[in-house]
């Protein structure tokens, strides 16, 4: 008999984007889009008549989600029926006393695990376990200790935490006794960006939409099939936008028109008009960055969905002034030391700058 699951993790609903680098406006609709990803991959759980829904933790952000979304999952859930949900409380919706898993009726179809031990749920008919265990605060200190298995029925563990980061603040398990208890499948939550293992079967679904420009690349769920002899894991690409975070380097003399052709032929290939981009500017700029940046989002912003331009240039310096003007001190001698060293242009370049913007900070004292 084939089981087949969707895992789902780290959805975030109502997370609050206003600190991420995104314009006003994206981070109000990103909380949105948030929310209609996770819609649209449980109603296709419920079209393509998967046997159930996991889901890892992470499912809200209850700092910031409010009654609406709660009702609103709830009442989605609900619509999925008879499609069986099976889920545990994250570190960033923990199952304490003021939980806002408390604040809603979950409909029948629902199970949330709400032990801080693993326990089991019996599926008789599929002749399978599905383990699982929530956080009940916001941080877990203690290692996992998993629960012990035999192999007369099928086995399934959903957890929310590290993976081997010993000393770890977050239910850290160690893939070591994953290999030595062999589970069907391990259906883990915690990290944003998915993966799948290979030393254990099992993997990250990682978030369906990406919260900031650290969750680069596809986003998505785990779509999962246990049959007789085997387990296949497929990652499934659904995310409405990712996240890109790209570096540009400037010549001195790049004019802003030049800067903007090198941003273009660095997103040509990639979805400028869908995505959120970070471009950070970085090299060597004669005067100050500000005027020229504020030029470039200007040129560039009609083209680009969400742009930020990050500015780490440093001054170009006018060597051959200073070296004029200080010959004969500290700073002359600076200066003819380094460009007579057989030091690398852009090792040169990079001690003349640190070294004078030191010694012009001591004579300006
Ligand atoms: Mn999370």
């Amino acid at each position: 008999m084939e089981i087949r699951f969707f895992h789902l993790a780290d959805i975030h609903i109502g997370k609050c984007y206003s600190t991420h680098c995104l314009s006003h406006d994206h981070a109000e609709s990103r909380r949105n889009e948030t929310w209609g990803t996770f819609a649209r991959i449980c109603g296709k759980a419920k079209e393509e008549a998967v046997d159930f829904i996991l889901i890892a933790g992470d499912l809200f952000d209850s700092h910031y989600c409010s009654l609406q979304d709660l009702l609103g999952v709830s009442e989605m859930f609900a619509s999925l029926s008879p499609t069986p949900v099976y889920m545990i409380a994250g570190n960033h919706d923990p199952l304490g006393e003021k939980s806002v898993y408390h604040w809603v009726k979950w409909p029948k179809n629902v199970t949330l695990f709400s032990s801080q031990q693993f326990e089991k749920i019996e599926l008789e008919e599929k002749k399978l376990n599905i383990w699982g265990k929530s956080w009940n605060l916001k941080e877990d200190h203690e290692s996992c200790k998993l629960p012990g298995i035999t192999s007369d029925t099928k086995n399934l563990l959903l957890h929310h935490g590290d993976l081997d980061q010993e000393g770890s603040l977050y239910a850290n398990l160690s893939s070591q006794t994953l290999q030595e208890q062999v589970f069907d499948y391990v259906a883990l939550g915690h990290i944003h960006r998915p993966k799948i293992f290979k030393n254990f079967t099992g993997a990250y679904a990682g978030s369906p939409e990406p919260l900031d420009f650290g969750e680069f690349g596809e986003h998505g769920y785990m779509d999962v099939r246990i049959t007789d002899s085997d387990t296949e894991i497929e990652f499934v690409s659904e995310s409405s936008r990712k996240f890109v975070a790209l570096q540009i380097e400037v010549a001195a003399t790049d004019s802003v028109l030049t800067l903007a052709s090198k941003i273009r032929s660095q997103t040509k290939d990639l979805q400028p008009d869908q995505d959120f981009f970070k471009i950070t500017v970085e090299g060597y700029w004669e005067g100050q960055f500000e005027l020229a940046a504020s030029q470039l989002m200007a040129l560039l912003q009609p083209e680009f969905y969400d742009l930020a331009i990050l500015d780490k240039t440093k001054p170009d310096l006018n060597v051959e002034r200073l070296e004029q003007v200080y010959g004969d001190s500290a700073i002359g001698r600076y200066i003819r030391t380094i460009q007579s060293s057989d030091l690398e242009e852009t090792v040169q370049k990079e001690a003349l700058y640190v070294g004078l913007e030191a010694l012009l900070k001591g004579k300006n004292r």
